[in-house]
Order: C-alpha cells, then sequence, then structure tokens
C-alpha cells in the first residue's frame, strides 16, 4: 500500500512593523490614537520601573526581581487585546501587563520587597497573582477557561504567559492536551526570550519553532515577532476572538529577548556573549514603535518629553509612598493558603508570630 498523506502542517510569522520602522499596510491593526498612545505610555513606564527597581535592589532598598526590559511589547500588546472580562494569567516577568490591568507601582514595589499586600488585586480584576513555579500557572489558565466554558459565560476568556523554558515542564503539555480536547477558551503565550536563565534556547527544544507544539495538540499555532507590538496585539486579539466565539484555544509563540538578567540574583556576562545582546537592543520595541507614533503624527519630541517627565514624578511618588509604609502584617501570607481558617495553618501562624517576637527582642537586647 502506497503511504497516504493524512494531514500536512506549516507554522506562520507574523510580523507588522519591523526593527527599522517599516509597516505592512495591510495587515495594520486598527486601533484608535488614545489606545495606542496608552500602550506605548504602558511600555515606556515598564522601562522605567525597570531601571529605577534594578537601582533600588543594588542599593538594598527592594529584593529580587525579574526584569522585564526588552519583552514590553510580548505583554502590552496581548493586554491591549483583552478586556475585563479575560483572565490575566502570568509568571514573574509580566509587570508591564499587570500595570495595564491596574495594579499600582506601589503593590510591585511591595511584592518584590516580600509583602504580600503586594500580591492582592481585587477579584473583579480577574488578575491572578504572579506565579513563581515554572509554567504552575498554565494548568491554571485552563482550568479557569474550562470553567468559563462551564458557566456559559460569553466573551470571556483566559490568557496565559510563560518562558521559553516553561514549555519543557509536564504542566505546558499536559494543560494544552486539555485545553484542545475540552475546546477551552484560553490564549497560550509564550515569550520565548531566548534564555532560560543560562540555558539558552536550543538547548531547551530541538522543535525548530515553540509555535509548532500547538500542531501535536490540535490547535492553531503561530510564531509572531514579539518586540513587535502591532503584531502581538493582532495575533492575540485573533486568537481571543476564535476563544470568544467557542473555537478553542491558540498557541502563540512571541520571539523576543531578555535584554536585562534573568532576576536581579543573576549575572548574564558569565554565559550569554555580550555581541548577542547588542544585536537585540537594535530590536529594541520601545523606538520602533515610538517611531510608528511619529509617523502617524500622533507623537511627538514635545509629547515624549511631558510624559518622562511625568512617568519618572509618578515613578519617584511610588517610591517615596512605599518607603513610608511601616505598618506591614508580617503574618499576611497565612490568610492566603486556605480560602478559609485551618487548624494546622494557625498553629503554624502562631509559631511564626512566636519566633518573630523572639528574634526582635533578642534584636531590641542586641541593640541596647
Ligand atoms: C518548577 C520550577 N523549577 C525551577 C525554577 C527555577 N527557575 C526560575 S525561572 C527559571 C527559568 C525560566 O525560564 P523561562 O521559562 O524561559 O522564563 P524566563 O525566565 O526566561 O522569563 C527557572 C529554572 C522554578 N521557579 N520553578
Ligand atoms: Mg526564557
Amino acid at each position: 500500500m502506497p503511504l497516504q498523506e493524512i494531514d500536512n502542517f506549516s507554522i506562520s510569522y507574523l510580523q507588522i512593523l519591523d526593527e527599522h520602522g517599516n509597516l505592512d499596510d495591510e495587515l495594520e491593526p486598527q486601533l484608535s490614537d488614545d489606545e495606542l498612545v496608552r500602550v506605548y505610555r504602558s511600555m515606556v513606564l515598564a522601562r522605567e520601573a525597570d531601571k529605577r527597581m534594578l537601582m533600588l535592589q543594588r542599593q538594598g532598598r527592594i529584593g529580587t526581581f525579574a526584569p522585564c526590559t526588552g519583552q514590553e511589547a510580548a505583554v502590552c500588546g496581548p493586554t491591549l487585546a483583552m478586556t475585563k472580562k479575560d483572565w490575566f494569567v502570568c509568571s514573574f516577568r509580566e509587570m508591564p501587563g499587570r500595570l495595564m490591568r491596574g495594579e499600582t507601582l506601589l503593590q510591585v514595589f511591595l511584592f518584590y520587597n516580600g509583602y504580600e499586600e503586594g500580591n492582592t488585586m481585587p477579584p473583579s480584576s480577574r488578575t491572578l497573582p504572579i506565579a513563581i513555579p515554572v509554567s504552575s500557572q498554565i494548568p491554571h489558565a485552563v482550568g479557569i477557561a474550562y470553567a468559563m466554558k462551564y458557566r456559559g459565560e460569553k466573551d470571556s476568556a483566559a490568557v496565559v504567559f510563560f518562558g521559553d523554558g516553561g514549555t519543557s515542564q509536564g504542566d505546558f503539555h499536559e494543560a494544552l492536551n486539555f485545553a484542545s480536547l475540552w475546546q477551552a477558551p484560553v490564549v497560550f503565550i509564550c515569550q520565548n526570550n531566548h534564555w532560560a536563565i543560562s540555558i539558552p534556547r536550543n538547548k531547551q527544544s530541538r522543535s525548530k519553532t515553540l509555535a509548532q507544539k500547538a500542531i501535536a495538540y490540535d490547535m492553531p499555532g503561530i510564531q509572531v515577532d514579539g518586540n513587535d507590538v502591532l503584531a502581538m496585539y493582532k495575533a492575540t486579539r485573533e486568537a481571543l476572538d476564535r476563544a470568544h466565539a467557542g473555537d478553542g484555544p491558540t498557541l502563540i509563540e512571541a520571539v523576543t529577548y531578555r535584554l536585562s538578567m534573568h532576576t536581579t540574583a543573576d549575572d548574564p556576562k558569565k554565559y550569554r556573549p555580550e555581541e548577542e545582546v547588542q544585536e537585540w537592543w537594535k530590536r529594541d520595541p520601545v523606538p520602533r514603535f515610538r517611531l510608528y507614533l511619529e509617523r502617524k503624527n500622533i507623537w511627538n519630541a514635545a509629547l515624549q518629553e511631558d510624559m518622562e517627565t511625568e512617568i519618572k514624578s509618578e515613578v519617584d511618588a511610588a517610591v517615596k509612598e512605599f518607603e513610608q509604609i511601616t505598618d506591614f502584617k508580617p503574618d499576611a501570607p497565612f490568610d492566603y493558603i486556605f480560602g478559609s481558617e485551618h487548624a494546622e495553618i494557625e498553629e503554624q501562624r502562631a509559631e511564626f508570630l512566636a519566633a518573630s517576637e523572639a528574634r526582635l527582642l533578642n534584636k531590641e537586647a542586641a541593640d541596647a
């Protein structure tokens, strides 16, 4: 018997605005000037916040955090495409999107200083807390999406972010399998920033693209220029339209780059060639989008200057407010382990508070 072709597959790459500012007019999404400026401001704010947080961390004024510099478009484009009825499910490098969803800089600073107060969003915001265990958030998103479908909630989907390294976790594959099986309204966004701490993308998987992993689960998969905010918006918009219409999940691979370190506890110079980083600075998503706005005559140097001044004072004010707060609840994390009170947790809370008190007394005695 001759072999019969059962099916054939291909993966497309989407780019609308290239690194030189060239635009594909036919693919350009129809966004209002307000939306364009909003997304640009979010990218610039995140870049400035990252810069300031790095300085604060080096001065011992905040704890470890994972910078997002270079990846602003890969997060802000999708977030712009979402509505309040969609769920934002992220890992630890999506601060630009969290800010767009209504989180404040004060909360960001609190979170990265270890205060649980920075990890709370009103339930109505449909924004999940930051997930640190790699890929653990992906099954959560599928569960939420399936619940939305089960409840018959229309126009509601989950958008979940994870890294290239995250695709090596079992959670990723299990989540995609169930999302496909249940036709759950979920958009998987893999931020392929080329590194998982010190493991480069080519040591993570032999697959030519990460988008093609969608094929195994029979869902649309697309590779997108993750430094092109217009392309990221459009790909997510289309995936959300499918999800909202009951047509199931999509996998988007955002090809981007982590221009900074993995976290402030990491020194990438030890494992990453500087020339590679310099090549990617040429594809920086922020100036590329600014050029687009200028060519559309909705942006100029004066507006840029005003915005930069405004953002700097916004960041200054948040730092000031953060450093003035001293009244924290050290046992706050115990409040969130279960949805209701639990005897064992209460025992642990009491033990923790007693130990904290003893440490404080010892310190006071030593200082005296
Ligand atoms: C389950 C689990 N294993 C290991 C770690 C330690 N860890 C934190 S981030 C990371 C790499 C993640 O790489 P990637 O998914 O590409 O995301 P990126 O950091 O590049 O955004 C690892 C191994 C963890 N947080 N969780
Ligand atoms: Mg990565």
